[in-house]
């Protein structure tokens, strides 16, 4: 048995779920997560490397990484996509300008061999600001309808308010664990409870791993 097998049945047994938040820079992903996990959201600066939280979601652990989105950074996104069971994909709705760009930088994950068997689930965020694109203006803009290689939802969202983020997480959750874990069903809708794990590197480390890594 290779070391990649023991490391998935060993997950499979302690109920992990890896989840990668990615998305254009701005969109709101660390704020999302803050949120979910009760931490403040008035302090947050953009991601130059990399957080990975712990949240316990019903019986399931979810191992959720927090991935800059600058476009300096993006090309070292590659190096977190092994074993994602889940994609959650961020837009910052009111950023009409950079709708384009969010399509392209999407479509091109969903390309990629190593997310081939991930949900995704699009947060369509930053509903609280006026002149925000509806979830299913946002659906069009990313041509969703297109996708027929992964199982998707878009949900709207406002991390702010904290409206429709847990219905995400649980959307997540129930969606890998029919997939993964047979005979798991639904999933009680409550906040996740919050034993967080965290680990920032600065930027230069990051760039040195991803090259490493390259
Ligand atoms: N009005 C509003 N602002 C939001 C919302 N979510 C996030 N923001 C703001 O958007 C800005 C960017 O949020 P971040 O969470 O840092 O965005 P990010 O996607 O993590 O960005 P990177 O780390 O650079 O990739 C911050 O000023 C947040 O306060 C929302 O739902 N509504
Ligand atoms: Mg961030």
């Amino acid at each position: 048995m290779g070391l990649l097998t023991i490391i998935r049945k060993n997950r499979r047994k302690e109920r992990e779920m890896r989840v990668l938040f990615l998305g254009l820079d701005n969109a709101g992903k660390t704020t999302i997560i803050k949120r979910l996990n009760g931490d403040d959201i008035n302090s947050i600066s953009p991601t130059l490397g990399f957080e990975i939280k712990t949240f316990i979601h019903g019986k399931y652990t979810l191992n959720i990484w927090d991935v800059g989105g600058q476009r300096m950074l993006r090309p070292y996104w590659r190096n977190y996509f092994e074993q994602t069971d889940a994609l959650v994909w961020v837009v910052d709705s009111s950023d009409r300008l950079r709708m384009g760009d969010c399509k392209e930088e999407l479509h091109a994950l969903l390309q990629e061999d190593r997310l081939a068997g991930a949900s995704l689930l699009v947060y369509a965020n930053k509903q609280d600001l006026e002149g925000a694109m509806s979830a299913a203006e946002i659906r069009d803009a990313l041509d969703l309808n297109a996708l027929t290689t992964h199982h998707w939802k878009i949900l709207s969202c406002s991390a702010v308010l904290g409206t429709n983020l847990v219905e995400g997480l649980d959307w997540v959750v129930n969606e890998v664990a029919g997939r993964i874990y047979f005979g798991s069903t639904s999933v009680a809708s409550s906040a996740p409870q919050g034993t967080s794990a965290r680990d920032e590197i600065d930027l230069e480390a990051y760039l040195a791993y991803g090259r490493a890594q390259a």
